[in-house]
């Protein structure tokens, strides 16, 4: 074997060429692979004996598109044109094999290869929307010349990955090879296109699926309409759409200069570079300093849950959708019942959608099984205590679990609040004890805090954050802290939010701009839809808040027809001129006096002080990086991405500026706005808490 460069390697094995990358890990477009990809096909092109070259890739994918830590930086060596300039131009046919994944770039490499093979198992897809982008390198106008504009519309805004199979049916894929076999395949497939002479197959040049999307130009403003929610406050899906447009109406070079366009202007956007970092921030919360890769992990296999109410139900489903059974104990039977049932349903109306196969309703549910004992935990891997929250009832609950699961069981807890310290000191394990804070509901929402007591031993962490990926969550390690990372910033939210309505600010007033600002509804609509009564106690309430008079009113939200906002028929929320009475009526009581508010204010009164809070979090080093805190805000309480979560955000509009909010809001206010000192630190020192790299207290290293 010949090799081009460190991560390329040609052979030739008879008339066939065999350019192989092998860039860990996982073949991204780097200067490098550009440069082998350009040299080898050039070589393989000048060498007589080659009739068809083979791209092909080591490790476990195909390119999975250009590498992003280059976007947007300084160019070197050969460009991705050049590449797939090479490639299509070749007068001998090259063919793509493509294993696991062929994603961005290098699906857009392999459309410019006259024929694609791929293994049953591999993907192929576009997902550049997801990183505030779109296709870059004809992708935008070659898939739709395959697979019809509507198909690329889906693929290119959804960014989903397409099996091999659904890609062979649309054409993208020409052939499917056995799995495990695919250098075998795929050489079989070349000499079979030498031997039949086929032709140089070019995308650019297919015209039969474009041209009849050509008269039906309606396609696009559907597609705009139907998914005009899901795409709210982003661009890059609008300038996917604009990309297959002209893939449709204009020439193949034209279609490509608009596609250039609009992807500088993406790129150098503040949207994509948010969504880039959320990329990386995502990746980066699995990484925990002091609990190295290579920590021996725990074997789960079986997973008990206590509790089947609508949080020990979600946390069920999770493992049970990756094949993991589950046994759930509760104490009554007919809440028992219940929760069973209720997770069946849920399988049920999932499929009913199309989601999943009847036969999956089967095979999941089955692996879920109930129990009125706790001792059907004495063999399992984890247990999960999804109960009450009250520190009295769990620390009951830990010394009995203590007593029955096998030594080396993981024990964790899904509070969200309570000192996990406290409940691991009943057991004779504190090491087994870990926090698994799901978010509502369970079987939905990505995120997943794990939380790391003072004993909680390095396997449990380890064990815990591998098998949140597994069961398909975003894990993030926070420390044991009053509302750990999450519910501990929004609570700052939650009581600005209601100090504002008292000061002349109406619920909906908010809630307006922080849907604008890109959260999917703002707080007063979240606690309509959650229901105001949660932890409310009739018999207790003295009419002294908002909520209180409300649940008295029996507006409790959504649920009674009624809460801060009015819903008619179809629960569209209404402002509600009862609520705006009760408000002034409040305030007139107690001696306030309504000022008009800007929007402005509301946003720095919500958003400032919870990133100051994020900077308390960070400092005390009850979590372990800024990013690790965006990424909870992203994935658990519906943070715009294209927005880079709450620590980004403050570096994007300046540490100084918020620190100077900060003051002048506590000058006024008083010492709920106390500048963090590590805010105070950041800005003194011309710094954002994108520099903060170093960790604290949760791995035991100093800060900044
Ligand atoms: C693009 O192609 C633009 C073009 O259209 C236009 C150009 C002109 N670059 O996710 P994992 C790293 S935009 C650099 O944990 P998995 C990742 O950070 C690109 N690095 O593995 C991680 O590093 P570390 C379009 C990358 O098995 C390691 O690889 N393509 C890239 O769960 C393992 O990643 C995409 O958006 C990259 N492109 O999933 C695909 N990709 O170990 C993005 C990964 O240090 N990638 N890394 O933390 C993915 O979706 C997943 O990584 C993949 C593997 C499915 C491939």
């Amino acid at each position: 074997m010949a090799a081009i460069n460190s991560v390329t390697d040609l052979v030739v094995e008879g008339d066939l060429a065999v350019l192989t990358l092998n860039s860990p890990p996982v073949n991204a477009l780097s200067y490098g692979v550009r440069d082998g990809l350009a040299l080898g096909v050039a070589q393989a092109i000048a060498d007589p004996a080659v009739k068809a070259v083979v791209l092909i890739c080591d490790g476990r994918t195909f390119i999975a598109g250009a590498d992003i830590t280059e976007i947007g930086g300084a160019h070197k060596g050969a460009t991705l044109f050049d590449v797939q300039s090479i490639i299509e131009n070749s007068p001998k046919p090259v063919v793509a094999a493509i294993h696991g994944t062929a994603l961005g770039g290098g699906l857009e490499v392999a459309l410019t290869c006259h024929y694609r093979v791929a293994v049953p198992s591999a993907k192929c897809g576009l997902p550049e929307v997801n990183l505030g982008l779109l296709p870059g390198a004809g992708g935008t106008q070659r898939l739709p010349r395959i697979v019809g504009a509507q198909k690329a519309l889906e693929m290119m805004t959804s960014g989903q990955h397409v099996p091999a199979k659904a890609c062979l049916a649309m054409g993208l894929v020409d052939e499917l090879v056995d799995e495990g076999k695919l250098r075998e395949g795929v050489l079989a497939f070349a000499s079979k296109i030498v031997a039949e002479e086929r032709p140089l197959k070019k995308v650019r040049d297919l015209s039969d699926k474009v041209e009849a999307d050509r008269a039906h130009p309606e396609i696009f403003a559907a597609f705009r309409k139907a998914h005009a929610r899901k795409f709210r406050g982003f661009l890059a899906p609008e300038y996917n759409i604009r990309c297959v447009e002209a893939a449709v109406n204009l020439p193949f070079d034209e279609g490509l200069k608009v596609e250039r366009k609009l992807f500088v202007e993406l790129m150098s956007g503040p949207q994509s570079a948010a969504q880039r970092y959320a990329f990386f921030a995502e990746r980066q919360a699995n990484k925990i300093p002091d609990v190295p890769e290579d920590t021996p992990l725990i074997a789960v296999n079986t997973v008990g849950i206590l509790g089947a109410g609508t949080m020990g139900g979600g946390i069920a489903m999770n493992f049970a959708n990756a094949g993991i059974p589950v046994t759930i104990v509760e104490v009554k039977q007919d809440a028992l019942d219940r929760g069973l049932a209720t997770i069946r349903k849920n399988y049920e109306r999932t499929a009913q959608r199309g989601g999943i196969t009847a036969e999956q309703v089967e095979q999941r549910a089955g692996l879920i099984t109930g129990s009125l004992d706790m001792n059907a935990f004495a063999d399992v891997d984890l247990v999960i205590e999804a109960v009450f929250e009250r520190m009295d009832i769990k620390k009951d609950i830990f010394e009995k679990l203590d007593a029955i699961c096998k030594p080396g069981a993981i024990l964790a807890t899904n509070t969200s609040a309570l000192n996990i310290d406290e409940i691991a000191s009943v057991t004779r394990r504190p090491e087994a004890v870990i926090g698994m804070h799901f978010f509502s509901p369970a079987n939905v929402m990505k995120l997943l805090e794990i939380v790391r007591a003072d004993h909680t031993g390095k396997d449990v962490i380890a064990t815990s954050m591998k098998l949140a990926k597994k069961i398909g969550k975003i894990a993030v390690l926070a420390g044991v802290t009053p509302g750990f990372i999450g519910n501990r910033m929004l609570l700052q939210r939650q009581r600005e939010a209601q100090k504002l309505i008292l000061e002349g600010a109406m619920p909906w007033d908010i809630d307006r701009v922080l849907y604008d600002f890109g959260f999917p509804m703002g707080p007063f609509a979240m606690s309509d839809l959650t229901g105001l009564d949660i932890s409310w106690i009739k018999e207790k309430s003295k009419g002294e808040t908002i909520r209180d008079v409300l649940c008295e009113m029996d507006r409790r939200g959504q649920k009674t027809g009624a809460g801060y906002y009015d819903y008619d028929e179809a629960r569209n929320a209404i402002p509600s001129p009862v609520t705006e009475k009760i408000i002034q009526d409040f305030v007139a009581k107690s001696g306030g006096n309504p000022r008009k508010i800007s929007d402005e204010e509301i946003l720095e009164r919500t958003i400032y002080p919870m990133i100051n809070e994020g900077a308390n979090i960070l400092e005390e080093g009850k979590a372990l990086r800024a990013s690790d805190i965006d990424v909870v805000w992203e994935n658990g309480y519906g943070w715009p991405v294209y927005r880079g979560g709450p620590m980004w955000y403050g570096d994007q509009v300046g540490l100084d500026k918020v620190l100077a909010k900060m003051k002048s809001f506590q000058a006024i206010m008083g010492d709920q706005f106390k500048p963090s000192a590590l805010l105070e630190k950041l800005v003194a020192e011309g710094k954002r808490f994108q520099d903060v790299t170093e960790v604290t207290a949760l791995s035991r290293q100093p800060l900044l």
